[in-house]
This record gives structure tokens, C-alpha cells and sequence, in this order.
């Protein structure tokens, strides 16, 4: 028994630093690689998952997932109605430089105080848990509650144990973990994955055929954060930070980001940002499935050949076909830049460069407004076209059944049984010192604003199972926010006061940022599904920046069942 105790010990005491790198990244320039797939199999996805973390000699903080095959941050890829059970293992360590390394003793019997990895709501550095952001799956423990669940180092490994709804879009989900006032370290450090509901082809023949690419790009702390800018780049006001210490936007387009970019693991680190490598064959046409794993980071992608932007086929955004609201047959939607805000999924048909010739995937820079982050315009890929380039691992089916239509009716054709107003703001802790923290808050229009508290319990909001409401999301403060619920999604359908009649649905979406001159803080309307019965329970909403919901701008929904009385 005291062996035991001595050995529990043992391993509380280690720190991070001390160990090797268990997340393994490959070195800037490198080929892009595929993430492994994991494919269900009769129906059934079995993975162990262990997330790592690690200090790096410069001082940086890496966590990563890997699977029981050494594999970091595998594709899961299921079907609709798939059954997926997932262990997860904590092995995370105090990191280095943070407050609980101190004590990292105090900080393990925190994680663990409580038992029930289901009851225990721990917060700290090295408690965690996992959100499937995208699926319409119960907010129920071992599936995907992320309020109350967190695993901590000591417990054995957790169950998430759950169905994939037999009606879930076909499109990119993904995992990461959601503790409340960690989100950001975990995300930024590397702890993501794509999750591939499969059948798209089913969805839109367009795509039938072709190879697959799914790309995750992440942010993380800068890498030269003392370079200079590139001598190639023009010269642009001097370096402010925000109220987080990031670099402020600028408005130029260019100058140090707030963080660097990698594209699935191969940094391209600021000032040059050397290109990583994508091999095609010349002329090719792919279906690329990207996700914005950013902590903060908005991405505006775009591929140029010549310096010039190519047309690039979005088919599905969040998860869901563009053609999903059953009307519009196999809907290719041309642009030559695609937005995507933290969190957010695109998926698209690229068309590789001729033989001889080249392309550059690139982020163009995105106005976050007075306070936001700097986003410049940067490369992230190189396209090479050769023949002998391998293709992608995976291949979407030649000649697919097409799936059948949805069996419930068009979000758009509802009537909302009524409209909420939310807002978006920020506040500092001290309002006579610019450099105090920030607040941030998501409030109900009409009660006081407040950072989200994980113990209350209280729901801000409260709903029934089967009905559909519209709310108006405002951005009260001088930067921009993403909208992101749980559990569903929902159909834009005003951007800045303007109807928008979109075919599709989304999970997260961009709010523009409010200037002084403007008559009325920008908003967007988006008409809220609460039908399925799979989001009935209490979970959250909140700004996919992620750095903005550690702070507290996240609320909580509950959604009664339709019947009468709460059954909790
Ligand atoms: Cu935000």
C-alpha cells in the first residue's frame, strides 16, 4: 500500500520539462502529412486517446493526442448511426512558468478532489475533457458535456461512449478539449482533431471521385516573437499590443501576427513564413476539408497561382453541404477566398496547378477591428504539381447512393416562437487603468452583464425541446466575435441587419465589430433549432475565440423536454 502511495506521488511531482516531446512536429518546409485515419468498422470506432503535453526547450508548451498506435491527433472517421467509444487518458503535467507549477501537488489533488470525473467540474491546468464541436449528440456525461465533466491525471481512463445520429450532415466535425478557463492553453498548444462524418459525395456528386485532404490549421505562440518584420514586407506602424498581449491589429495587412499558423503540425513561423508543402498531380482536382483549429487565429483562405486567386468550390461549411436545405441540387458555391472564423470548417474543390507551374496556399488578412488580434496576410502551403506526386490516402466513392432527403422540415420554412437579443461585450476590471484584464461577456439583452460562471448552474436561458426561436447575437465591443453553440445548428438569417437566404446551416459564425460612428451595433439573426430531441439537457453557448470564453463570455442553455415538466 505505501509502495502505491509513493508512486502516486511520484508522478504528481513530475514536471513537463522533464520529459522528451511526446508531440512531435515536423520541422517548417516539410510536406504537408495526412493525419492517420481511424475508420469505424461494422459500425463501431474503438480509439484510445492519451493527451500529452510537454515543455520545449524555448520555453513553449505542446499538448497533443495520440492514439493507442502512436498516431497524434488521428481523422476519426465514422458513419451516420456509428457507434464511437473513445478512452481518454490524461497524462498532462503541470506546465512549466504557470501559476500551478508552483504547487503542482495542490494543483493534482484540486484536479481529482471530487472522484467522479462525471460531478467533478475541476478546472485547472491539468483537468480536461472533450467536446465534439458539431454533432447533434446529448450534452450527457460520457458523450458531451463538457460543464461538469473533466478527467484529471489520476483517474483511470474515461469512457465517451456515443452514437453518431443517423441524420447528422456528411462534412468535417472536430474534437478538442472545452474546460472552462483552459480552452486556450490546450487548443493553442495543440490539442485538436478532425472528425470526418463520411458520405459527402452522398451529398453532392461534385465531389464523387475525387481524393480527399483534410488540412487543420492551428495557431500557437509565436515562434521568433523578437524578429523583426520580413525586409519584404512594407514597413507598418510601430507594434501595439491588445488588452491579451498579442499583437494589435494594425489595419495594414502585414507586421508581427499574434500568433503563429501551422498547417496539420508544420509551423510556418513568423517573419518569412516558409511554406510548407502540398504535392499534386498537375491539373488535379481534390476535395479539401479545412479546419480553423485557431485558438484566436481568423483565417481568410485563398490559392494563388501567379499571384492570382483561383476559384476555389466550397461544397460544405461547418459540417453541413451547401445543397441541405434539399432544394438545389449538387450546389458548388465559386469563390477566390473563403472566411473562416475560429472553429469554423470549410470544405472545398481546388483545382491543383499545371504541370511546370505552382500555387500558394495563403491567409489574407482579416480586419478584427480596433481591439482585435493581428491577422496578416500570409503563405501557408506551396502547391507543387508533378506527376509522381502520391496522392492522398483517402478517395471519396466513384458512384455513391445519394442520400436521401431530410426528413424534417427546412429550417427556413419555420416560424420562430420568439426572438432573443444577445449580446457580445468587454470591460475592464479597473475602467481607469487601460492596462487592467479584460472581462468578456455574452449577455442576455436586458440582465447584467457577467463572466459565466461554471458553478452556478443557473441557465441563462431556458427552451423547449421542439420549438425554434430566432436570436439576435449584437457585438457590443471593437473587435470581432464568433458565435458558437453546442449540441446544434442554425441558420443565418440576417448578416448586418440584411436577410441572407443561405441553403445551409452553420455551428459558428463571425459578428462584426462595433466602430463609434456606426447608428447600431452589428448583428447577425439566427433562427435556433431546438427539435432534435438530442439537445435536450443544459450546455453552453459562447465565443469561439477562445481566449474570450476562458474569460467568461460563454452562457448557459438549457432545453426542456416538450412535454411538460423537466425530467432533471
Ligand atoms: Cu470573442
Amino acid at each position: 500500500m505505501k509502495e502505491l502511495v509513493f508512486i502516486a506521488f511520484a508522478s504528481v511531482v513530475l514536471h513537463a520539462a522533464e520529459v522528451p516531446s511526446i508531440c512531435r512536429r515536423p520541422p517548417a518546409g516539410s510536406t504537408v502529412p495526412e493525419p492517420e485515419d481511424l475508420r469505424s468498422q461494422n459500425g463501431v470506432l474503438k480509439a484510445d486517446l492519451t493527451i500529452h503535453n510537454s515543455t520545449e526547450p524555448d520555453g513553449s508548451t505542446r499538448y497533443c493526442y495520440i492514439d493507442g498506435n502512436g498516431n497524434q491527433s488521428p481523422n476519426l472517421r465514422v458513419r451516420p448511426g456509428d457507434l464511437l467509444i473513445l478512452h481518454l487518458k490524461n497524462d498532462l503535467m503541470v506546465p512549466e512558468g504557470t501559476a500551478g507549477a508552483a504547487s503542482p501537488v495542490h494543483e493534482h489533488m484540486r484536479a481529482g478532489k471530487n472522484g467522479d470525473p462525471c460531478a467533478s467540474g475541476a478546472m485547472t491546468a491539468t483537468s480536461t475533457n472533450l467536446h465534439f464541436h458539431g454533432l447533434t449528440i446529448p450534452a450527457v456525461c460520457h458523450q458531451d458535456d463538457v460543464v461538469k465533466t473533466s478527467v484529471s491525471p489520476r483517474d483511470p481512463p474515461f469512457e465517451y461512449r456515443f452514437r453518431i445520429p443517423a441524420d447528422e450532415p456528411p462534412g468535417l466535425y472536430w474534437y478538442h478539449p472545452h474546460i472552462h478557463g483552459f480552452s486556450k492553453v490546450q487548443v493553442l498548444g495543440g490539442a485538436s482533431g478532425a472528425l470526418i462524418v463520411e458520405g459527402i459525395e452522398r451529398a453532392n456528386k461534385e465531389v464523387a471521385g475525387l481524393p480527399e485532404r483534410v488540412l487543420v490549421i492551428r495557431d500557437q505562440d509565436l515562434i521568433n516573437p523578437n524578429a523583426p518584420p520580413s525586409k519584404s514586407e512594407p514597413v507598418v506602424p510601430k507594434l501595439l499590443l491588445d488588452r491579451d498581449g498579442d499583437a494589435a491589429n494594425n489595419g495594414t495587412g502585414f507586421g508581427k501576427p499574434a500568433k503563429d499558423l501551422s498547417i496539420n503540425f508544420v509551423p510556418v513561423p513568423y517573419p518569412d513564413y516558409p511554406a510548407a508543402v502540398i504535392e499534386m498531380k498537375p491539373d488535379e482536382r481534390q476535395l479539401w476539408r479545412v479546419l480553423n483549429a485557431s485558438a484566436i487565429t481568423y483565417l481568410n483562405l485563398a490559392v494563388l497561382f501567379n499571384r492570382a486567386p483561383q476559384q476555389l468550390g466550397l461544397i460544405a461549411l461547418d459540417g453541413v453541404p451547401l445543397n441541405h436545405s434539399g432544394t438545389l441540387g449538387d450546389l458548388v458555391e465559386w469563390q477566390n477566398h473563403l472566411g473562416v472564423p475560429p472553429g469554423a470548417r470549410v470544405e472545398f474543390i481546388v483545382k491543383g496547378p499545371p504541370l511546370g507551374s505552382r500555387g500558394l496556399l495563403v491567409t489574407r488578412t482579416v480586419d478584427t477591428g480596433p481591439g482585435g488580434e493581428n491577422d496578416p496576410n500570409r503563405a501557408l502551403a506551396t502547391i507543387t504539381a508533378s506527376e509522381k506526386a502520391p496522392e492522398p490516402r483517402s478517395m471519396l466513392a466513384t458512384s455513391p447512393q445519394p442520400l436521401p432527403p431530410s426528413s424534417v422540415q427546412w429550417l427556413g420554412n419555420l416560424t420562430p416562437v420568439r426572438t432573443r437579443r444577445l449580446y457580445f461585450s468587454e470591460k475592464l476590471t479597473d475602467p481607469n487603468n487601460p492596462n487592467s484584464a479584460t472581462e468578456f461577456y455574452l449577455t442576455v439583452d436586458g440582465k447584467t452583464p457577467a463572466k459565466f460562471d461554471p458553478q452556478s448552474g443557473v441557465p441563462d436561458i431556458v427552451v423547449k425541446q421542439g420549438t425554434v426561436e430566432d436570436w439576435i447575437i449584437e457585438n457590443r465591443s471593437n473587435e470581432l466575435h464568433a458565435f458558437h453553440i453546442h449540441q446544434l445548428h442554425f441558420l443565418l438569417v440576417d448578416y448586418l441587419g440584411k436577410p441572407v437566404s443561405e441553403p445551409f446551416l452553420r455551428d459558428t459564425v463571425n459578428v462584426p465589430y462595433y466602430k463609434k460612428q456606426m447608428l447600431a451595433y452589428p448583428s447577425v439573426r439566427l433562427r435556433m433549432d431546438f427539435r432534435d430531441p438530442n439537445a435536450i439537457g443544459t450546455f453552453v453557448y459562447h465565443c469561439h475565440l477562445l481566449e474570450h470564453e476562458d474569460g467568461g463570455m460563454m452562457g448557459l442553455i438549457r432545453v426542456e423536454p416538450a412535454d411538460g415538466a423537466p425530467s432533471f
